[in-house]
């Protein structure tokens, strides 16, 4: 599986007339709700401390935008800036899993939402430890609720009965030495459902810090299980605003969306501006019943 570039990328860019955006937008979650897209994107201004903003979308590829962030640095905890958005619908409920940034380090903190603008904080949620890219699965498991998280260098899984409090940590993905993976792996959107398993996108960062998108198949009722990996990335940096940017050679996404008819990839470029890239159903379709371009 392969994911083609939209053609009129870049889909968002920094404003330069709005402080908080003005530098950097990039790495965003995204959720289609009531034949809308919504996205929340991590914006930074020229001081580098990062915001969340917001903006909606009719076909995922045309964006408005709102002139404010909905979510902004409010404790110790995120005085550098609220990083990294991954957006999961859990019954009526939208929760943003995010990393709060500040002198402590990275946390992997949680928001909930009923309308995707008023946020309300639940806190930090893996406490103690340097943690990022983590999301929620949309579902309970086995009757608790699953996040995946990134302890280096490896992909996690944790359970939890309230959201809060995080037990049954394990690994369940490393990278595969000596390839496009070799130096850590993170996570892309929360898990996608599908009827075959979880379609899991993720990260990969080789030892020249270049960043490329993979993409897995996790078992539905033990997700601990990884079905299928494919060897080749699905993206990796060519043009030249994910070639050059803030930090060069990233392709990095927090968010997907799978419609009927195919699977939006949302990323940053060189964590300064914002594409999409997407795979039609029947190569989402291939990988996800193929033999082929496994290995675990
Ligand atoms: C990761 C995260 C991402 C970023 C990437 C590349 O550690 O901080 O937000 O896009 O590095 O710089």
């Amino acid at each position: 599986m392969q994911l083609q570039r939209y053609a009129g990328n870049p889909i968002l860019k920094p404003k330069r007339e709005h402080p908080w955006e003005a530098l950097n937008v990039f790495n965003a979650a995204v959720a289609h709700y009531n034949g809308l897209f919504h996205m929340l994107f991590r914006a930074q201004g020229i001081d580098y401390v990062s915001t969340i903003g917001y903006a909606v979308s009719r076909d995922g590829f045309d964006w408005l935008r709102m002139d404010r962030p909905v979510l902004e640095p409010a404790n110790e905890f995120e005085v550098k800036g609220v990083e990294d958005p991954r957006l999961t619908r859990v019954g009526d409920m939208f929760y943003m899993v995010y990393t709060a940034y500040s002198e402590h380090g990275t946390r992997v903190s949680l928001a909930a939402s009923r309308n995707l603008i008023a946020w309300e904080r639940l806190g930090v949620i893996l406490p103690d430890e340097d943690n990022k890219d983590a999301a929620l699965f949309p579902e309970k498991i086995g009757g608790r609720y699953v996040l995946l998280h990134r302890r280096p260098p490896d992909i996690w899984i944790a359970r939890s009965d309230d959201l809060l409090h995080w037990t049954e940590h394990r690994v369940i993905m490393r990278p595969r030495p000596g390839t496009w993976e070799h130096l850590k792996i993170g996570i892309a959107g929360p898990p996608v459902k599908t009827e075959q398993g979880w379609l899991l996108i993720y990260h990969g960062v080789d030892e020249g810090h270049v960043y490329r998108l993979g993409v897995a198949l996790l078992d539905l009722n033990d997700p601990t299980v990884v079905l299928k990996r494919q060897e080749e990335p699905i993206l990796e940096p060519e043009e030249e605003w994910e070639l050059y940017g803030d930090v060069p050679n990233v392709v990095f996404s927090c968010g997907q969306v799978m419609t009927d008819e195919r699977l939006y990839v949302y990323y940053g470029g060189a964590d300064r501006v914002l594409g999409v890239a997407t795979a039609g159903m029947p190569e989402v379709m291939s990988f996800i019943r193929g033999e082929a371009a496994t290995r675990l």
